[in-house]
């Protein structure tokens, strides 16, 4: 059973900006209020599919969300007009405006788990983001949007987001972790959670988002063999130092695994019992000399995004920023031994939001079949680049700050934008309940 991996990418929505509502996310923190550029991380998200698909990778669009999400504020009361509405938001609910305006889609990696079983049916399950109001909104569009990624849907299920329970907190696939053994089917799957209602070792700073009976239902309804899966708890220092997510401190790809030493609880036990039942992984670890957990952070060397291209060669892509920081240019050059190139991508808008190359990507696992049934205007090709870097050039705003938030005119341009793209893409618009 051959897998292909799809790299599902974020095309960055004509509504970034920073609102600083990333909880535990230093980044998010750090540029809230500055002014962002729409159509630069949109440009830049849109290059990175190209590099992509020009080293051999297998790229899917995956466009923004509706935003800004009107009908939230209609749901509460609000009735009147946009330009109203988006002014009394302002001064009764400023989170709540932020909320419905964010373009955190673009964070692919935190749409949805994805597995395949033995059998070659995959499975899809959206993921809540109930630990942030800016990103519960996205789980519904997501699945609208899986619902529609293939155009049969014999080995495939889409199920709904895990309900909606604060032990049941999902951020997707940034805490997953799919290793496989090149030479053979043998594969196991790693689910990384922050809390569970078990733990006793709490981080003090920030809130645990992700929580380990979100991955327990995953891995039910996936119908995964719960022998090679593997629950591994965050470790508390590790999400203070603003380690929000798995992908921030730990990377993997095939049999390689890449994790800095304070990654997880109990951490040397935990690689010893991977390794009893997988000694073919191969695993790299960062220690705090190399690279302390303030720089992991502050670089995202772990946020690298690993691919496999043509003639099979492993490629990685590290966030501009590690080729400055002397500490994460080392580790990068160490992992330079393990693969066969890497590079470095300006990414900035995006990491200025906490997200760099592997966030803005969800990893798919397929068979040759499912890629046969992709939906063909989804499938990145340089006449798609045309089309949508034409909407990005002409409709998204150069700038974008909190002041616009209040803008009808430019609630009104964003919705236009959403649905040139998706008129581009062939995909039906969400229809909010
Ligand atoms: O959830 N930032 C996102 C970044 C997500 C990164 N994804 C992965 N690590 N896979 C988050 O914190 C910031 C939004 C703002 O402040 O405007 C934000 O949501």
């Amino acid at each position: 059973m051959t897998e292909t991996i799809l790299q599902i990418e974020g095309l960055v929505g004509p509504t970034h900006h920073y609102a600083g509502l990333g909880s535990g996310n230093l980044a998010s923190a750090t540029h809230a209020n500055q002014v962002a550029s729409p159509k630069q991380a949109a440009l830049q998200s849109l290059e990175k599919m190209r590099w992509l698909s020009d080293q051999g990778a297998e790229v899917v669009v995956m466009p923004p969300q509706c935003r800004p999400r009107l009908d939230i504020p209609t749901r509460l009361g609000m009735t009147r007009g946009v330009q109203e509405t988006l002014t009394e938001l302002a001064e009764s609910s400023p989170t709540l405006l932020r909320a419905i305006w964010s373009a955190s889609s673009m964070w692919a990696a935190n749409s949805a788990t994805t597995t395949l079983t033995q059998e070659g049916h995959l499975h899809i399950t959206p993921a809540n983001l109930l630990g942030s109001m800016h990103r519960v909104i996205e789980a519904q569009e997501s699945f609208n949007y899986f619902s529609q990624l293939f155009t049969k849907y014999d080995d495939v299920s889409v199920h709904p987001a895990i309900p909606v329970s604060a032990t049941q907190a999902d951020e997707g696939a940034a805490n997953h972790m799919h290793l496989s053994n090149p030479h053979s089917d043998e594969s196991v799957d790693i689910f990384v959670y922050g809390a569970s209602p078990a733990s006793t070792y709490f981080p003090t700073r920030f809130v645990p988002r992700h929580m380990r009976q979100a991955s327990e239902l995953i891995i039910q309804n996936h119908d995964l063999d719960s022998e090679r899966c593997f629950l591994w708890q965050q470790h508390p220092d590790a999400i203070d130092a603003g380690v929000f997510h798995n992908d921030v401190i730990a990377l993997s790809h095939r049999d390689l695994l890449v994790c800095h030493e304070k990654a997880y609880t109990k951490q040397t036990d935990k690689l010893h019992t991977l390794k009893d039942a997988a000694p073919w992984v191969k695993d790299h670890i960062i220690t705090g000399t190399e690279l302390p957990l303030n720089l992991a952070v502050k670089s995202y060397f772990f946020n690298a995004q690993l691919v496999t291209g043509h003639n099979d060669k492993t490629l990685i892509i590290f966030p501009q920023e590690c080729s400055v920081i002397p500490e994460a240019k080392y580790c990068c050059d160490r992992v330079a031994e393990l693969v066969h190139s890497i590079h470095f991508m300006d990414l900035k808008q995006s990491m200025q939001n906490g997200g760099g190359p592997a966030c803005l990507r969800l990893r798919m696992p397929v068979l040759k079949r499912h890629v046969k049934v992709l939906s063909p205007s989804l499938r990145y090709s340089v006449r798609l680049h045309q089309q949508l870097a034409q909407i990005v050039e002409k409709y998204y705003p150069d700038t974008f700050s909190v002041e616009d938030l209040t803008s009808a005119e430019q609630a009104e341009k964003a919705l236009e934008c959403y649905h040139l793209l998706y008129a581009v893409l062939k995909l039906k618009p969400y229809n909010p309940v």
